[in-house]
């Protein structure tokens, strides 16, 4: 069906409501050093990367988890988001379709040496790294509709890994690394969180419901996978959930008119991060910052999508 391709970029562009502005931004002392290269325990690296239309297009931005020192890293004209940072903190894989269509890139975490990793007519997106940092993880259309493939992290030895009629995007690696969460649309718009082997294998449906389950994220512990969904079934209006990785104690955490989307975790999971947008649009996503249970909302960062909690600061250098 038609809207098996459509579905996963109309979400996408769909996901709206609005927000009042409760700019309530606390500065911390002891801001982070610019220096992210120096991934280490001395320095906790405990940084977001989000993409916004701020300025001038979509590009990719880095910023403090407090929303201080916000720090555009891209700037040319056609589309870069979806960043995503690799597990040690050092560089950023992103999709852009500088050279015709979306591709995946990777970029040091101060925006420097920019590299492609895929080369492909179609569409690819929505990236995650693999815990090791060899592989990303990825969305592509270049089998007709939406797959989840992996990559080595230079670019080699493209792998898919789903192959089903429906829309398969959204993937993000379990902590261990060995499993793969990612959603499937299908050619209802329904769409659940399905879970698999990161070698593809053993693939287990772990909501099922007519609400659409998106944009699964594995907490630090590997215990659980926050997610937004629309409970009412309205492409509208979705919320941040949470539930056991198994998909048992299904849970919400936020509640109203708006559209809370595409949560990540703190590196200690304590908190949680999402968007919310105001009118349907990525341009309007506003990041927010919450405790991993749903209370003490609080933005952080205005015209800023789809935020990545950079974890480098756990490892050593
Ligand atoms: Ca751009
Ligand atoms: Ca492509
Ligand atoms: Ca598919
Ligand atoms: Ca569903």
């Amino acid at each position: 069906m038609r809207t098996t391709r459509i579905v996963p970029i109309v979400v996408l562009l769909i996901i709206a409501g609005g927000c009042g502005d409760q700019r309530t931004v606390s500065t911390e002392p002891g801001q982070l050093s610019p220096m992210l290269d120096q991934a280490s325990p001395a320095n906790p690296g405990s940084k977001i990367t989000f993409f916004s239309f701020r300025d001038v297009g979509f590009e990719v931005y880095v910023m403090n988890s407090d929303g201080s020192q916000q720090t555009r890293l891209t700037e040319q004209p056609g589309f870069d988001g979806f960043p995503a940072w690799s597990p040690n903190g050092r560089k950023i894989a992103f999709s852009s379709n500088r050279d015709g269509n979306r591709e995946i890139y990777v970029m040091n975490a101060d925006g420097s040496e920019v590299t492609r990793l895929t080369n492909n007519p179609a569409f690819d997106d929505q990236l995650a790294w693999s815990p090791d940092g060899r592989r990303i993880a990825f969305q592509s259309f270049r089998d007709g509709n939406g797959e989840i493939y992996v990559i080595n992290a230079d670019g080699s030895e493209p792998t898919r890994l789903t192959d089903n009629p429906a829309a398969d995007n959204f993937p993000d690696w379990s902590p261990d690394g060995r499993k793969i969460a990612f959603n499937r649309t299908d050619g209802s718009g329904d769409a659940n969180i399905y879970v698999m082997n990161a070698d593809g294998s053993e693939l287990t449906q772990l909501t099922s419901g007519t609400a659409r389950d998106r944009a699964p994220a594995w907490s630090p512990d590997g215990r659980q996978i926050a997610f937004h969904s629309s409970p009412d079934d309205d492409f509208l209006h979705t919320e941040i959930y949470v539930m056991n990785a198994d998909g048992s104690a299904r849970t919400q955490l936020t509640l109203g008119p708006l559209n809370d989307a595409f949560p990540t975790w703190s590196p200690d999971g304590t908190k949680i991060a999402f968007g919310i947008s105001t009118d349907g649009s990525f341009e309007a996503f506003d990041t927010y910052v919450m405790n991993a249970d749903g209370s003490d909302l609080v933005l952080v960062a205005t015209k800023a999508a789809n935020p990545d909690w950079g974890r480098g600061h756990l490892l050593v250098p």
